[in-house]
């Protein structure tokens, strides 16, 4: 009998709901809402603006309404990001986005509470100034009077599940992106709490990925006219759910995350901590089965999204697929940026950024819009292969395949590079992995799929899968020595 779940996937490049049918073989997947999730700027702070996003959920639960029997919701984000709620259970203000500039200068302040190599020993978290404990630091010592008002600290997926069901909860793959978990308990690490001062109350109970958290409120399924829904916590990190639909069979195998983030890396049984993990600044976060994803943040395909708004700033419109056929035209491997510079973060004029990049480092100045695309394309390729090589350097294993997956797999340009840069073959798709691994989860949570495995494997059977061999690998290769020496 065909099963149908609802899955809600908040990403930078949009949030949409997505209706799910499993018929025991397959999973398809129906899109029945889609709108923008942009941050707003109010009085110098970019937020979340999330009521406007709830009332997009209850959009996408009406329109679910023509499906039939929805059997349970399920819901993602990017990482992160948190709401503060008081003892009432009131919103205390609007969630803010980590691309806000409130966290600089944070990290530098945590170790002069906690020792840097203990941290990461506890944590094995790669440290990033948007992790949760760093706005969390923010707060308490520019707001603690906001600080003092909360009872709970709650993760963004964990909020919007709260505002359907009522529970207050932490879903632990989501947790894992805060720098503030015992990376090998799974559980908030009170040595890193104490030493960085943070009041323990505020952090709620930790639920394993893929398990029921409550239903539908009384109240939403008053006003919007449903019977009661089970809410499953999925994995609310979204890079945890494309993970689930990675269509790998072996059990060693690179992924390759790439949305507005790329995120590449490997999936361990255990945590990898040690110098060198700590020297490559590699993250150690939980997914399902408390599995752990051994893996680099790149800043991905952020470096065109913006750059897409800066040209439209100024006038010239193009599409994803416009801006890949002039980059296809442009002249290859002549500069290189490298997209984990910190002035490539904020929003604002990344064209300009990149060609100060290339002029400071000696390098020919992309001018054309297909030069800069062209550039960061290469240039993400050359990270991945970086991200690889210390991947490899810490788990001592080979790796025959890269499996990419998400939104960036559209870009037969970038698939085609990272073939080139790694010198392995690229499986690319699912695009829509996310989505299709928030399904799979809420499929677990319910006994309908029995495995991460059994996952994996409906998901390969139910997508179409592009391989891409490596070609021109000496040119490659001499290029790559070329983008070491401008990594920052
Ligand atoms: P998010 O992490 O925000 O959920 P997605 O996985 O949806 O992101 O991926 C969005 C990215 O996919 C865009 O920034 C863009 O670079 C890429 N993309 C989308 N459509 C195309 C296309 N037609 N051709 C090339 N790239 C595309
Ligand atoms: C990708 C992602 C990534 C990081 C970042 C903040 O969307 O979730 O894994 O956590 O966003």
């Amino acid at each position: 009998m065909e099963k149908k779940v609802l899955a809600f996937d908040f990403g930078a490049s949009g949030g949409r709901a997505m209706c799910g049918t499993f018929d025991g073989e397959k999973i398809t997947i129906e899109e029945l809402h889609r709108f923008s999730n942009d941050p707003v700027i109010l009085n110098g702070t970019m937020y979340w603006d999330v009521l406007r996003l709830f009332f997009e959920i209850k959009q996408g639960l009406i329109k679910a309404k023509k499906c039939g029997k929805i059997e349970s919701i399920g819901i993602d984000t990017w990482g992160v990001d948190f709401g503060l709620i008081d003892s009432e259970g009131r919103l205390l203000e609007n969630p803010v986005h980590y691309r806000d500039s409130r966290t600089e200068g944070m990290l530098a302040e945590s170790f002069k509470m906690i020792d840097k190599q203990k941290f990461y020993e506890i944590t094995g978290n790669q440290f990033m100034e948007i992790n949760t404990a760093f706005q969390l630091l923010y707060l308490l010592k520019n707001r603690k009077d906001l600080l003092d008002r909360a009872d709970k600290m709650i993760l963004m997926p964990d909020l919007f599940n709260y505002f359907l069901t009522g529970a207050k909860k932490a879903e632990y793959s989501i947790a894992s992106t805060t720098q503030l978990l015992d990376a090998r308990k799974g559980q908030w690490s009170d040595e890193v709490l104490d030493a960085l001062e943070l009041p323990k109350h505020i952090f709620p109970e930790i639920v394993p990925t893929g398990t029921k958290v409550g239903e539908l409120t009384d109240e939403i399924c008053t006003e919007l006219g449903l019977d009661k829904i089970d809410v499953m916590a999925v994995a609310g990190h979204d890079t945890q759910c494309a993970l689930v639909a990675v269509p790998a069979s072996e059990e060693d195998f690179i992924f390759l995350s790439c949305g507005t983030w790329s995120l590449l890396g490997t999936e361990l049984a255990e945590p990898i901590i040690n110098d060198k993990s700590e020297y490559y600044n590699i993250t150690n976060e939980g997914g399902y089965g408390r599995k752990i994803s051994f893996l680099k943040n790149i800043i991905g395909l952020w470096c065109i999204q913006e750059s897409r708004r800066q040209w439209i700033r100024e006038g010239q419109e193009y599409g994803f697929g416009d801006l890949e056929i002039m980059a296809k035209e442009a002249p290859s491997l002549r500069c290189f940026i490298d997209p984990d510079a910190p002035e490539f973060t904020p929003a604002g004029d990344v064209p300009g950024r990149i060609r100060e990049f290339c002029r400071r480092t000696g390098q020919p100045v992309p001018e054309s819009i297909g030069e800069v695309v062209r550039c960061i394309n290469e240039s993400l390729a050359m990270k991945y292969r970086h991200a690889m090589e210390e991947i490899k350097d810490c788990t001592g294993k080979d790796y025959q395949t890269v499996y990419m997956v998400g939104g960036g797999t559209q870009s037969a340009l970038l698939c085609q590079f990272t073939a080139n840069a790694c010198g392995c073959r690229v499986s690319a798709g699912p695009v829509e992995a996310t989505v299709l691994g928030n399904v799979a989860l809420q499929l677990m949570a319910s006994g309908d799929i029995k495995s991460l495995g059994e996952a994996r494997e409906i998901i390969k059977r139910s997508q179409d899968i592009k391989i891409y061999e490596p070609q021109n690998t000496a040119e490659w290769d001499e290029a790559y020595e070329r983008f070491k020496k401008i990594l920052v």
